[in-house]
């Protein structure tokens, strides 16, 4: 069972409780005061079966002006409202004040009741409808179906039913499109984090491979080759052991070349040769006979997770690549930044060259720019400047990532508020 709440809102004295008890069952009146004063002074509950495994719950408000607020309180979170009006009076100012803070809470349906049909002759009921339909021109009301009932005869009730189970229909569909909604953006949400992650962890695996097999491994099998060449010179007059011992060096020395590609594979060695901004630097060396080159950055830089700096690394030299390729240029300045309170670091590179061609399609080069930005939760442009040439800037964050021991931990692992 699905709990559908209608507010009522309407004049005083036009029929919103004797609707709701012809509707319910239940007279939502239940204070021994409003009984006697025979008006609503309080907000009064009731429920109906609609069918279809939906219960209306009604909130009915008074229709005094003196207890607006408790209206306000009744109206505030009803899915729809039911406005009533009665035929032989019509549209009346707390029927205006009534409409005009439903709109104000954002109600977002309803239906109207022109009620005590049995006391207006079809004229005035016309009458009525008509100045219930200009009162609701232009808001969430216009085109609400304009019921005529009477809580008297019974005339109509059916009618506010079928209308009630439908508005409460389109509001599941509302609320199941905006839970889709929701959750797709969770997803995504979701998904950046866990790229996010994946990279983050296999840089830092990558780095830390490059260090044991550069440090230890490496350096092991080398000193393996001396030991070896030192045992053939001490058994030089046995042939089959200087051919065996000879054999082992080589294929040492094959091992010792593999890791090396290896470790050259893993990650860029200038990073762990020079450090980031050394090895920025060299790649603006490699670039000055053709371009002059001038690159602003701090003196030092914080130690940064493995994927970041590899993404700065990467994007520099396909940037750098593009400015002697294709730009033209002749000054290529190059800025790095680090904004410690966001925990950002920005990259910007802007030449005087020709600028980007007309047709540009997104070349395999820019695409893996975007890419490593964009995988780190970051972001990457290019774009024309006005004086001439091409800028391109990254920014990425850098604080998303703590490494403890061997394991990643980022923000996204710890459990968020929403
Ligand atoms: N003839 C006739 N009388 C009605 C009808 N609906 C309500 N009444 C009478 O109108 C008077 C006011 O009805 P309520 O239901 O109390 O009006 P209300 O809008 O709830 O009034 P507040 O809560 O004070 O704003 C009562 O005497 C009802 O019996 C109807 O459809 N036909
Ligand atoms: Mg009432």
């Amino acid at each position: 069972m699905r709990s559908f709440i209608v507010g009522t809102a309407g004049h005083i004295d036009h029929g919103k409780s004797a609707l709701v008890l012809a509707l319910t069952g239940t007279d939502p009146d239940r204070l021994k005061e409003e009984k006697e004063r025979g008006i609503t002074i309080d907000l009064g509950f009731a429920h109906a079966d609609l069918g279809g495994g939906v219960v209306a719950s009604f909130i009915d408000v008074p229709g005094h002006e003196r207890f607006v607020r408790n209206m306000l309180a009744g109206a505030h979170g009803v899915d729809a409202v039911l406005l009533v009006v009665a035929a032989d009076e019509s549209v009346m100012p707390q029927t205006r004040e009534h409409f005009h803070i439903c709109r104000l809470l954002g109600i977002p349906r309803g239906l109207v009741a022109l009620t005590k049909c049995d006391l207006a002759d079809a004229e005035t009921q016309a009458l009525a409808e008509m100045e219930v339909r200009e009162l609701v021109a232009g808001s969430f009301l216009a085109g609400a179906p304009v019921l005529k009932v009477s809580a008297r005869t019974g005339l109509g009730l059916d009618g506010i039913r079928r209308c009630l189970l439908d508005l409460a229909r389109q509001a599941g569909i509302a609320a199941h499109a905006v839970r889709l909604t929701a959750d797709l953006k969770r997803l995504t949400v979701d998904l950046q984090r866990s790229r996010e992650h994946l990279v983050t962890a296999r840089e830092e695996e990558r780095r830390r491979l490059r260090r044991d097999l550069h440090d230890g491994l490496g350096p092991q099998l080398a000193s393996l080759t001396l030991k070896l060449e030192t045992a053939r010179n001490r058994l030089a007059h046995d042939s089959l052991a200087d051919t065996l011992l000879s054999d082992l060096a080589q294929r040492t020395q094959v091992t010792v070349a593999d890791i090396r590609r290896l470790v050259y594979a893993l990650r860029p060695p200038a990073l762990d040769e020079l450090g980031l901004l050394s090895a920025l630097r060299e790649l603006t060396l490699l670039s000055s006979d053709q371009v002059v080159m001038h690159l602003d950055a701090p003196d030092c830089l914080p130690e940064l997770p493995a994927a970041v700096e590899v993404a700065v690394y990467r994007i520099t030299q396909e940037a750098l690549t593009n400015v002697v390729r294709h730009a033209h240029a002749h000054h290529c300045d190059m800025c790095l930044t680090l904004d410690e309170t966001a925990g950002r670091l920005s990259l910007s590179i802007q030449d005087d060259g020709c600028g980007l061609p007309p047709s540009r399609g997104v070349g395999v080069g820019l695409f893996s720019m975007r890419e490593r930005a964009e995988e780190l939760g970051g972001t990457w442009t290019i774009e024309q400047v006005s004086s001439g040439g091409t800028r391109v800037l990254a920014r990425l964050p850098y604080l998303r990532s703590q490494t403890v021991g061997a394991l990643v931990v980022t923000p996204s692992m710890v459990p968020q508020e929403e």
